[in-house]
């Protein structure tokens, strides 16, 4: 892409020289011993694609018949994102799929994850369906089915209908949730062949109704925000049923999930035991019981009185049989065994000086997409995995030449693509990766403050240009290999 300026032509060409000379020097035994450089291949068919979610992207927000969803209500609140930014526009992708479906294919993707806005379909939350809305994903699946691209449909991804009284706080919206995620399928599953029903529980729970920096930007006190947590799962498990009662036989149902992801500090065995207990007590609210069907002992008593309030049947709902596991992985902690702490480990504290991409949260973390698979795998032998979104933001400049030259992003991806190869090679059922993301888009309470995309996109003009990582991700999709 770009062209060799003279002093990095005079660099490479020293480098060159230098391994030369380093080559010719050794014993010939030597040589042999390091060979030709590997290709790091990935299993035939490996799924790659790129993810983004309908509020971060669509705009058009009171096009065709869509009301408002909490994020166009808390964006509009004064103080709550970033110079308040909102996702009235977005990346117009409402209106410009068709020329991001033809990037899309010039990278080289087999797969998009996009998610449908519940208010765009039903306006209120529940009871008229508002064909006009679902007309919008006909249009989109279509564009990329007729591209060779598979469309991998997320049901939730956060932007809740304002109308629905009392969001996650309700028991009936777990219902609701499910009477809307029936209807997508019944509707789509002609030709989307796979659905996940929730993304990020803890995003749209926690930070949204403990933590406040979410829509709708609540504080609540814990038993009610254990309620919270128990309303979101109970939602997943409802809509994987509903899905399966409304869908195509053959149509596969997951869950895109950002559990929290342990890696041992030294791969001995007694600390990967300790990351192994870590993975199922560090996500008891939520991954663990959506896989097993029950809380962990540990988390409810720890809550107490707190504990949620379950009704009969709920946790089989909720620990319903999925057939693939979706995971969001941007970071980890590293993990410790400790005999003297309660839980047999310890979380490892990080330096000051522990490097994080452009959003502080982005710990670099790359043996996260190795252990994000190894592990749920080893516990709960799910049959598959994706890895639905893995990317990050960095501080993006076109320079004179037009280009963004992301080589920070091209590090962090390279890194645990090359994780995630250590896993595929291992025999874990690791079956695709989602780029997040296809464009810088509205990052939440971070507003457009915060570059994902691997496409460079000015909000004034919506010019999209393909950064470095682009470039890259497409020399990985052609190679199927980590380049
Ligand atoms: C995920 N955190 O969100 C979401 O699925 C995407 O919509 C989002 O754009 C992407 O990751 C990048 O942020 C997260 O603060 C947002 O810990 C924030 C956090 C985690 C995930």
């Amino acid at each position: 892409m770009t062209k060799l300026t003279r002093r990095r032509f005079a660099q490479t060409a020293a480098a060159t020289a230098a391994t030369a000379f380093a080559t010719a020097s050794l014993p010939k035994f030597a040589l042999a011993q390091i060979g030709k450089p590997a290709e790091l291949k990935f299993p035939p068919g490996f799924l790659w694609g790129c993810a983004t979610a309908s509020y971060q992207v669509e705009g058009a927000v009171n096009e065709d018949g869509r009301k408002p969803s909490i994020w166009d209500t808390f964006s509009h609140t004064a103080g709550k994102t970033h110079d308040g930014n909102t996702g009235d526009v977005a990346d117009d992708f409402y209106h410009l799929y068709k020329e991001d479906i033809q990037t899309l294919k010039g990278l080289g993707c087999k797969g998009f994850r996009l998610s449908v806005a519940w208010s765009r379909v039903f306006p209120d939350g529940t009871g008229q369906p508002n064909p006009k809305g679902l007309d919008f994903y006909n249009r989109l699946i279509d564009e990329l089915r007729a591209n060779g691209i598979e469309p991998y449909v997320t049901m939730f991804h956060w932007d809740l209908p304002q109308a629905i009284p009392n969001g996650w706080q309700s028991r009936d919206t777990s219902k609701a949730f499910a009477d809307y995620a029936g209807y997508v399928a019944k509707h789509l599953s002609d030709r989307v062949h796979h659905f996940f029903t929730t993304n990020e529980f803890v995003c749209f729970t926690d930070l949204s109704y403990k933590i406040g920096q979410f829509a709708p930007g609540l504080k609540l006190g814990d038993a009610e925000v254990n309620q919270v947590r128990h309303h979101a799962i109970l939602a997943h498990g409802l809509g994987v049923q509903a899905i399966r009662a409304n869908a195509k036989s053959g149509t596969k149902v997951g869950i895109a999930e950002n559990a929290n992801v342990y890696m041992p500090i030294i791969e001995t065995k007694e600390h990967i035991e300790a990351t192994r207990k870590a993975t199922r007590i560090g996500n008891a609210p939520f991954l663990t019981p959506v896989m097993e069907g029950k809380y962990p002992d540990e988390y409810l008593q720890r809550e107490g009185a707190n504990a949620p309030k379950v009704e009969p049947g709920d946790m089989k709902a909720i620990g319903s049989p999925l057939d693939f596991v979706g995971l969001n992985v941007y970071t980890a902690d590293y993990v410790r065994a400790d005999a003297s702490s309660p839980l047999g480990y310890e979380i490892e504290k990080r330096p000051t000086s522990y490097p994080h991409m452009a959003s502080p949260w982005i710990n670099i973390a790359p043996e996260s997409l190795y252990w994000a698979i190894r592990n749920p795998s080893d516990i709960w032998k799910a049959k598959e995995f994706y890895i639905t979104e893995n990317g990050c933001s960095s501080d993006d400049v076109i320079n004179a030449a037009g280009q963004v030259e992301d080589t920070d992003r091209v590090m962090y991806l390279r890194n645990h693509v090359t994780q995630m190869h250590r896993a595929a090679t291992e025999g874990y059922p690791i079956k695709g990766y989602f780029l997040w993301s296809l464009l810088d888009n509205f990052e939440w309470a971070d507003g457009y403050s915060k570059r994902f995309g691997i496409c460079y996109v000015d909000f004034k003009t919506q010019k999209r240009t393909p950064k470095q990582s682009a470039e890259w991700y497409r020399e990985v999709i052609k190679r199927n290999a980590v380049v």
